[in-house]
């Protein structure tokens, strides 16, 4: 009981701090690259919501070993199996591309 009542407490404590350091919660989207390219190619998320894209690429036999958000003027460095965390931010309803560096593989966030 007395476990309890302290997994409680702790569990409780960690929810609140959670809640006060991020009033709304990010939404994390998993995009994997393979030989294929960007998978899913096609998310979707709510607008004005925070997003972060974490992107794991998995295959060297891709030309995406970086990412690229031209308008939010976002460029990552794509290493090999490792997860890479993008914050876009707030969405506004619409499209938000992404891209390999040189345009040839891409992806595409759908907010709505
Ligand atoms: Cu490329």
């Amino acid at each position: 009981m007395k476990l309890l009542i302290m997994t409680l407490a702790t569990s409780l404590f960690v929810f609140s701090s959670v809640f006060a350091a991020a009033p709304t919660k990010a939404t994390t989207l998993n995009v994997i690259v393979t030989d294929k390219g960007f998978e899913p190619a096609s998310l979707k998320v709510s607008p004005n919501q925070e997003v972060i894209l974490s992107v794991t690429r998995k295959s060297d036999a891709t030309c995406a070993k970086d990412i690229v958000f031209h308008e939010q003027k976002i460029k990552k460095d794509l290493p090999l199996n490792k997860a890479v965390a993008i914050n876009l931010g707030k969405l506004a309803k619409g499209v938000v591309n992404f891209s390999c560096g040189m345009d040839m593989v891409s992806g595409v966030i759908n907010v709505q």
